[in-house]
């Protein structure tokens, strides 16, 4: 009992330390390109052994955006954490551990959002509006600034919600290369799109955990395919009700919801009104029947396509698995031909969800990519996927394998990110269903949550080599929403 309060009163100070954190964002610090913040009275809490300010320099001399070669590009020292100690200052602990010396280990089980019982709705939605509402101490949304110019960079406080709503918006701000714009963001139409997202929801996971102080709150995730022509969980108490004017009904605590980073282009960080009054509220297209993707497609993407990514990397890509899941390939024909799966899900939604860089303001976008997440490692898993199979030539700036994911610290890869959700620690509610796969090499092992077994997987190989063209033109739906 002693235990877990002492836990919860941790959970508490401790709020949400992975992104960028304020220490480090000062004009000081960016100059001095240092970023070692203090913990509990020391540098990167060395004091208590979390960890210790380190030298790395890898600055990479060449004028590429800072989001791929993050966090070297803009600072030469950096906390170092030990064991399970985990954010900016190793005053954290890495997901899915806790404690005071993050030694307890709870892996996720997350549920399919109807499966929770009433009383599991209301912590969700109320631990979701608390992060709204509660000020992020340990992180700051950068709001203004030239990409490649750290003196130019602007930051403010936000809700701990909105941090990472904010971090998804300046995640779809395309890369800078060589001084000129590409096409293309560093998390969607691309191989990014899988374990971008994967490292992004874990720490979302944890941050809802850390706000509402409890260890086992796992993200839900949302099936659509159960949907048919209507919606069941744009109900009051789960995911609110849509009026006439798209705005979230009461009782529904998102009900007076305003959303952040509304005025973000392509080609700026997360912009908006300064005065929070004035933002746009949270909004969903009223329509009382929608279409939902069919269970009959999530298969086909999981059954006909083998190869992950290809030739070009972006939303042209045809034959491939991640154009099937994140909709710019039909799952039947595997030709890149209109709007299909994820990018559906965005667009039914409407509202903020219909915009690449407003749609992670509304809390459904976190159960819909987690539904997304489920079907990536679905088919990693039925597959044998391993890192082999991620493409390696001719991919997108800052979306190879050991590209990192912006702005996680430490800092994180591709690479981690596109292990099998087991090996980071969480699963689905369903996974304990499927059939063991016929994989022919030594398999990492996967956490089955209801025997808590160990299994094995492994390999399929395929490579792609090609060269870029960067003439073409911007995808219709989400980014080209953008421009309206
Ligand atoms: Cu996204």
């Amino acid at each position: 009992m002693m235990l877990s309060l002492t836990f919860l009163a941790l959970c508490l100070i401790t709020t949400v330390k992975s992104q960028f954190p304020p220490d480090c964002s000062t004009q000081k610090a960016l100059s001095e390109r240092r970023c070692c913040p203090v913990f509990e009275g020391s540098v990167c809490g060395s004091n208590s052994g979390r960890g210790s300010c380190r030298r790395y320099q890898r600055y990479d001399p060449d004028p590429t955006d800072m989001r791929c070669n993050w966090p070297y590009q803009l600072y030469d020292e950096l906390c170092s954490c030990y064991g399970n100690y985990d954010g900016a200052d190793c005053g954290d602990c890495k997901p899915y551990y806790h404690g005071p010396t993050c030694s307890e280990h709870v892996p996720c089980v997350r549920p399919e959002l109807r499966e929770l019982t009433a009383a599991e709705r209301k912590q969700f939605t109320d631990t979701l509006c608390l992060a709204k509402t509660t000020t992020s101490t340990r992180c700051v949304v950068q709001n203004g600034g030239t990409l490649g110019d750290v003196r130019t960079y602007t930051f403010e406080r936000a809700s701990e919600f909105d941090c990472i709503a904010a971090i998804h918006a300046s995640s779809a701000m395309d890369v800078k290369e060589g001084g000129n714009w590409t096409n293309q963001d560093v998390l969607h139409r691309g191989p990014a799109f899988c374990p971008g997202h994967r490292c992004l929801l874990i720490l979302f996971e944890r941050m809802l955990q850390q706000v509402s102080g409890n260890k086992s709150m796992c993200l839900p995730y949302w099936d659509w395919t159960k949907e048919v022509n209507t919606y069941t969980v744009f109900t009051d108490d789960l995911m609110g009700r849509v009026g006439i004017d798209g705005r979230i009904l009461a009782p529904c605590c998102f009900a007076n919801w305003r959303i952040v980073c509304e005025n973000t282009t392509t080609h700026s960080f997360c912009r908006h009104d300064p005065n929070p009054t004035k933002r746009e509220f949270l909004t969903r297209t009223y329509t009382p029947k929608k279409t939902w993707p069919s269970q009959v497609d999530v298969d086909r993407c999981i059954s006909n396509w083998q190869q992950y990514d290809g030739y070009p990397f972006d939303e042209r890509t045809e034959n491939c698995f991640r154009p099937c899941i994140e909709g710019s390939m039909n799952p039947f024909t595997g030709k890149a031909d209109g709007n299909y799966v994820h990018n559906n899900v965005h667009i039914t939604c409407g509202g903020a969800m219909g915009y690449l860089t407003r749609a992670s303001n509304d809390p459904i976008f976190y159960c819909h990519h987690a539904q997304a997440d489920r079907i990536c490692a679905i088919w990693q898993w039925k597959n044998c996927i391993t890192p082999n199979d991620y493409p390696t030539d001719g991919v997108p700036p800052c979306q190879g394998l050991d590209d990192s994911v912006y702005p996680a610290l430490p800092r994180r890869t591709m690479r981690e990110c596109m292990k099998l959700p087991a090996q980071l620690g969480y699963s689905y509610s369903d996974f304990n269903r499927w059939p063991a796969p016929k994989c022919r090499t030594p398999p990492p092992p996967v956490y089955n949550p209801a025997t808590r077994t160990t299994r094995t997987t492994t390999t399929t190989t395929t490579t792609t080599t090609t060269t870029r063209t960067t003439s073409r033109k911007k995808p219709g739906f989400l980014l080209g929403l953008l421009g309206k």
